[in-house]
């Protein structure tokens, strides 16, 4: 019999890599969408079309992680063997400006995905694999950061992971579940979110080559982070629920990167040199040469600034993971370099921007969205 897996978020970059992932491996999926006013499902879309082709199931359900009784029936009907909890508000910046909310999707819908377990007796059927995050380090206690580094979370994203995280475990003990955490450090991929950092440059590198857009505002330009691709932490994901005994693992590259650098990378993948001067809200990042004859941007041309409205009330400054648990039992090793990383997103982008050209050309009116 194949595997039923739900995995909620299955509309986000994780959902839809994690997706693929388990209709590859013969699983029948069902995953969680949101009622929107306008379609939200562009990523899986793809995926859902060439399931139908080839005889694979992919479901989708209305539902949120709010909505107890709305969990319980799907959890009901579906009868999973796997439950990926993937889906949460994560934005950090914006958990600052939706406390609540973010406790109640990302805390206490953790509890509620938990409690359906429970109630329907699933307890020896469903295991469940909890999305937690290197936010939960925040302030810096140790590093590299493993799984028996103390947690101190610095927004409220990551206090409300925070619960979610230890009620995982709590329902572990107590219920003998076989649930488990996956502390996840960043993950990116050209289908990340437009407002995540890394999306937020390599988009904006793409349009600025083309003309599209004048200059990158960004906050703090200084925090480092360990950034993997997400292609590559999903299969994580699917192997913590394949042991023999629940545990929790980091997942991490091991390499810290400054945001900067980031930066500075993105933009060297379309052929432009980038620099920076200045200091704290007055640095700002200029061009050193563009060898690339396409685009038209002239030696000193300032193309990165810094907004203190990107600032966040707190922050985490430095995340590098330690990844050897995963590495040693679960056989897990991440497999893009940053440099792939940073190559794929910025050739992804680039697409974009020049078909937004190309259809400029044409005479359409397309409006760009920004941050
Ligand atoms: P995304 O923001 O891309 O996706 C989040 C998903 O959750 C979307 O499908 C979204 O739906 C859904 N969602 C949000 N709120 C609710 C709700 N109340 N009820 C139901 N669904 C909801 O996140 P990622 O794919 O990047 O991350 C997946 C998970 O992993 C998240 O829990 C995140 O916090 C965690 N994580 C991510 C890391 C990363 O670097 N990417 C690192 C560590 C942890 P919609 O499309 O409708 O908005
Ligand atoms: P993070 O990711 O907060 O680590 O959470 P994000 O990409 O938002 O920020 C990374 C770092 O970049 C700094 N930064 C900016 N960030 C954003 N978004 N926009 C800016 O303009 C900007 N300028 C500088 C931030 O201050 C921060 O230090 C992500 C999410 O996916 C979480 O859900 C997940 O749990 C963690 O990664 C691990």
């Amino acid at each position: 019999m194949n595997k039923v897996a739900f995995i909620t978020g299955i509309t986000g970059q994780d959902g839809m890599y994690l997706a693929e992932l388990l209709l590859a491996k013969g699983y029948t999926v069902h995953g969680l969408r949101r009622r929107s006013s306008l379609a939200n499902t562009g990523r899986i879309d793809r995926i859902a079309d060439e399931a139908n082709k080839t005889g694979r199931k992919l479901v989708l359900h209305y539902g949120d992680l709010t909505d107890s009784t709305n969990l319980v029936r799907l959890v009901q009907d579906i009868q999973p063997d796997e439950i990926y909890n993937l889906a949460a508000m994560s934005h950090v910046h914006v958990s600052f400006d939706s406390p609540e909310y973010t406790a109640n999707a990302d805390g206490i819908g953790t509890l509620r995905l938990l409690e359906a377990i429970r109630i329907l007796g699933l307890t020896e059927k469903t295991r469940i694999y909890q999305a937690s995050t290197s936010e939960l380090y925040g302030l810096v206690q140790a590093v590299p950061q493993s799984e028996t580094t103390p947690f101190y979370p610095r927004s409220p994203y990551a206090v409300a992971k925070l619960y979610g995280y230890w009620i995982t475990v709590n329902y572990r003990e107590a219920y003998n579940m076989y649930a488990c955490n996956g502390i996840l450090f960043n993950h990116e991929s050209p289908v990340r979110g437009e407002t995540f950092v890394t999306r937020k440059i390599t988009r904006a590198v793409a349009r600025i080559a083309y003309g599209l857009q004048d200059v990158l505002a960004l906050g703090n330009l200084s925090a480092k982070r360990d950034w993997g691709h997400a292609r590559d932490y999903v299969d994580a994901m699917y192997r913590i629920l394949q042991q023999d005994v629940a545990e929790d693992y980091v997942i991490a590259t091991g390499e810290t990167t400054e945001v900067r650098e980031f930066v500075r990378l993105a933009f060297a993948e379309a052929g432009i040199e980038v620099a920076f001067d200045g200091q704290g809200a007055e640095e700002y990042g200029y061009v050193v040469s563009c060898g690339n004859p396409s685009f038209q941007l002239p030696e000193g041309t300032v193309v990165v600034k810094v907004d203190p409205r990107f600032y966040r009330p707190s922050e985490v400054e430095l995340l590098i993971g330690d990844s050897t648990k995963a590495r040693t039992k679960l056989g897990w090793q991440p497999v893009s370099s940053l440099q792939d990383l940073v190559s794929e997103m910025v050739a992804g982008d680039l697409e974009e921007a020049r078909r937004v050209v190309d259809l400029r050309k044409l005479g359409y009116d397309v409006s760009l969205d920004m941050e």
